[in-house]
């Protein structure tokens, strides 16, 4: 809609989550006024999060870096100095040029999803670092344990359609928070109650989401892959399989009955912390009802063995049937459906030798100059998990930071922190705020918002394009993440022709791909309509008749893949590195999980530093189980401090039955300099690595916790 003075403008939501809602952006002589939810769109249905609803807030706030800036005060301190993009340009560029000149390998890019947009998140980027011979980033901070785990057994991040999970008859919610995390599914799951349908949250803390549902498992944090394949013991045993759903359309049913013999209900009730018959109660129940959907997402992954247990978890559709109806199955993402051609955007042809590839999750290690890989062996023990440090040569000397905060986000933080107060490391940080990393740059660029940026997006919580146009003129001297690599390259001296696509341009190569779920969608329809469906039937079960991604087209209870990289071809149970089986000595010295799961108001550690959100979450704190808190001497309201080996943090108590017995829980992510302490959560995350997709393990730590 377009009069002298308002204009409507369809927008995407940009934020690391599945829902990528399809904003309208109302703009008022040149300002934006209003944000809200697509009424049109499915999946959004008209509104938007709490967050994101109030992103003018975002947009607007007086605290945004409006230009470049250079460093003058020492590093983290945070004092800065206005300068013009060209003396930016050309800092960077100079370091660049000597650095490479010696080895481009010790450049180091460092992104994440601070927007999920493929233009401004894996474009113009990638196609800079590569051309440049920088080292490459494995981007394993969130989802690639998971990813790895259902590979194995589905072949792609593909599902249950979310639009068909009002018509579920029991829904499993297992290491999810919806109302918090994924917002817009949680209306269909409510319809699907409404109907008759029972909701079951398996969850070591009573979430926002475990709280509204008919039961909760309060399990033992890192041990979902052992409830799953108790679940198929019993389901298997006491025969409540569809067996010609297995003959048609699985592989190694027989060594999977042979396994699951080792994992009965009564073992598995002492590693889970669940009563015996609350776990054959389950697996008869999602055995006999149809359809039964599991929502299954990132809680479990944040472990050891969080590859394993997305595997195992994944396999109980296909024993039991559940894919036969659109409704049925499993949703981990949906982000496998799309087919935008990506290569395109990102063109790998460019990089000229081959790099190293530095883990984000260990960047501290990284920084400190060493390599961290895992390496997976069965018969080592106490655990089969072991994590490698190879010296990095030559060290880290520049790092680039957009799209993420990893000062705040990533694990162990104080040797993230020691490792950026290195006096001989270039750092550069492209931000919407001066964030903590930001504290530490070198040279400082200001980067513009979804308002003021154009991209397209696909989504991991649903099967919908979504076209993010901009509705207003970027803020100050703010450029997008595009812009800056473009006019990088160019400072640089890169004359390739890729360097010079415009966003428009880099919209389109992502739409022209030969992927049969992109057919039919185009640019002009994009930009009129906002949004549009993948080329997929309405009611898509997408397993329903077999045609799983896997090598075999099967489900692959038996992985050939994995035994090929020495890990076991079967599903089997990881525990947690951190555990009382796995580590008894640590556990004496420190007895408590810690989780740090997202806070309700923040996103990640987007957010954490705006006045409402600050407001809603109040300050940071701990759930501690009433019995935990007693023999502690722990009040409700208590200052508390929560350590380990590799740090600390102080924060106030609520004694709250929440948290279960064993398990603290610390909602994240706050920026460190706004907690008082200078701590988050992630002083006392390890950097170990997970079995599968070498991810974090941010939920997989044991501390103790003291009054103050
Ligand atoms: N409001 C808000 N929304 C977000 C985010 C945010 O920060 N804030 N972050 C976004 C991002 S990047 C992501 S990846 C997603 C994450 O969203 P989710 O997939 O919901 O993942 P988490 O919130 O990390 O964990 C979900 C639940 O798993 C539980 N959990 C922890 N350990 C275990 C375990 O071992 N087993 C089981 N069964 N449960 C466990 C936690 O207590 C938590 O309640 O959310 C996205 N959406
Ligand atoms: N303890 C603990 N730690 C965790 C987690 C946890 O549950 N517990 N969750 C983990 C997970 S799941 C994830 S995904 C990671 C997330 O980690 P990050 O991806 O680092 O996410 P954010 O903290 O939101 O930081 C994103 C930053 O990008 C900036 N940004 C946004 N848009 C743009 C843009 O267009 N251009 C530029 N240049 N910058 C932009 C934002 O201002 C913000 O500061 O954190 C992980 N860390
Ligand atoms: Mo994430």
């Amino acid at each position: 809609m377009t009069n002298e003075q308002y204009r409507t403008v369809r927008g995407a939501c940009p934020h690391d989550c599945p829902d990528t809602c399809a904003m309208i952006v109302t703009v008022e002589n040149g300002r934006a006024i209003k944000v809200g939810g697509a009424v049109d769109h499915p999946t959004t249905d008209g509104f938007l999060c709490t967050k994101v609803n109030r992103y003018l807030e975002r947009t607007y706030s007086p605290e945004r870096i409006l230009h470049p800036m250079k460093r003058v005060g020492r590093k983290g301190e945070g004092r800065f100095a206005r300068i013009t993009w060209d003396e930016a340009l050309e800092t960077i560029a100079t370091r660049f040029a000597e650095i490479a000149a010696d080895d481009p390998q010790a450049i180091q890019p460092y992104s994440y999803a601070g927007t999920m947009g493929l233009v401004q998140g894996e474009s113009m980027d990638r196609r800079f670092f590569h051309r440049l011979g920088a080292a490459l980033l494995d981007r394993t901070i969130c989802a690639s344990a998971g990813a790895a785990g259902y590979k194995a057994t589905i072949g792609a991040s593909i599902g249950t359609d979310p639009e068909r999970f009002g018509e579920a008859r029991l829904i499993i919610i297992w290491g999810s928070n919806p109302i918090t995390s994924n917002v817009h599914l949680w209306p269909r799951i409510l319809e699907a109650q409404r109907q008759g349908a029972r909701i079951i949250a398996i969850d070591p803390y009573r979430s926002l989401t475990a709280e509204k549902c008919d039961l909760h498992l309060a399990i033992l944090p890192g041990t979902d892959g052992a409830l799953a394949l108790a679940m198929m013991n019993v389901i298997i045993g006491e025969n409540l399989v569809d067996q010609d759903y297995i003959d048609q359309y699985t592989l190694g049913y027989d060594q999977l009955r042979e396994r699951v013999r080792d994992y009965d209900p009564v073992r598995v009730a002492s590693i889970t912390g669940l009563s015996a018959e609350a776990i054959v109660d389950l697996a008869r129940e999602y055995a006999t009802t149809r359809p039964a959907v599991i929502r299954l997402n990132y809680g479990m992954q944040r472990h050891a063995g969080g590859g394993m247990a997305v595997r195992t978890v994944s396999c109980l559709p296909a024993l039991t049937g559940a894919w036969r109806h659109a409704a049925g199955g499993i949703l981990l993402s949906t982000s496998g459906a799309f087919g935008m051609n990506t290569a395109a955007l990102q063109r790998t042809d460019l990089i000229p030798n081959k790099p190293r590839t530095i883990n984000m999750s260990a960047i501290g290690d990284a920084l400190l100059g060493e390599m961290r890989t895992v390496s997976f062996n069965s018969e080592s023990s106490p655990h089969p998990l072991k994590d490698q440090m190879t010296p990095l040569d030559p060290p880290i000397r520049a790092i680039y930071v957009y799209n993420s905060n990893p000062v705040a986000v990533a694990p162990d933080s104080r040797k993230v922190v020691k490792g950026f107060a290195r006096e001989d490391l270039f750092t550069v940080v492209h931000e919407i705020f001066q964030t903590d990393t930001a504290d530490y740059a070198d040279i400082l660029l200001p980067a513009t918002t979804q308002l003021e940026q154009f991209d397209v997006h696909r989504a991991y919580g649903h099967l919908y394009v979504v076209l993010n146009q901009p509705s207003i003129d970027p803020l100050g001297e703010a450029l997008p993440n595009s812009e800056v690599f473009r006019r990088l390259a160019r400072q640089m001296g890169f004359t390739e022709d890729c360097f010079n696509d415009t966003d428009e341009d880099l919209i389109r190569q992502a739409l022209c791909s030969p992927h049969p779920h992109m057919q039919g969608i185009d640019y002009e329809q994009l930009v009129e309509r906002g949004w549009m469906r993948l080329n997929l039937p309405e009611r898509f079960a997408p397993f329903a008749e077999g045609g799983f991604l896997t090598p075999s087209g099967k489900c692959e209870f038996h992985s050939e893949t994995l035994a090929r990289q020495g890990i076991d071809p079967l599903p089997s149970y990881i525990p947690p590195r951190e555990s009382v089986d796995s580590a008894p000595e640590l556990a004496s010295r420190y007895p408590l999980a810690v989780i740090s799961p997202p806070a309700h108001n923040f996103l990640n550690s987007t957010f954490a530093n705006l006045p409402t959100f600050l407001k809603a979450e109040k300050e940071p704190h701990l759930e501690i189980h009433p019995v935990d808190a007693e023999v502690r001497g722990i009040s409700n309201g208590d200052r508390v401090r929560v350590f380990n080996d590799r740090g600390e943090l102080s924060v106030r108590a609520r004694v709250t039955a929440k948290a279960r017995p064993g398990v603290v829980v610390a909602l994240s992510i706050w920026w460190k300099k706004l907690t008082g302490d200078g701590a988050n959560a992630n002083d006392v995350t390890s950097q170990a690595l997970t079995d599968l997709g070498a991810a974090a393990t941010f939920y997989d730590a044991l501390v103790e916790v003291e009054k103050i």
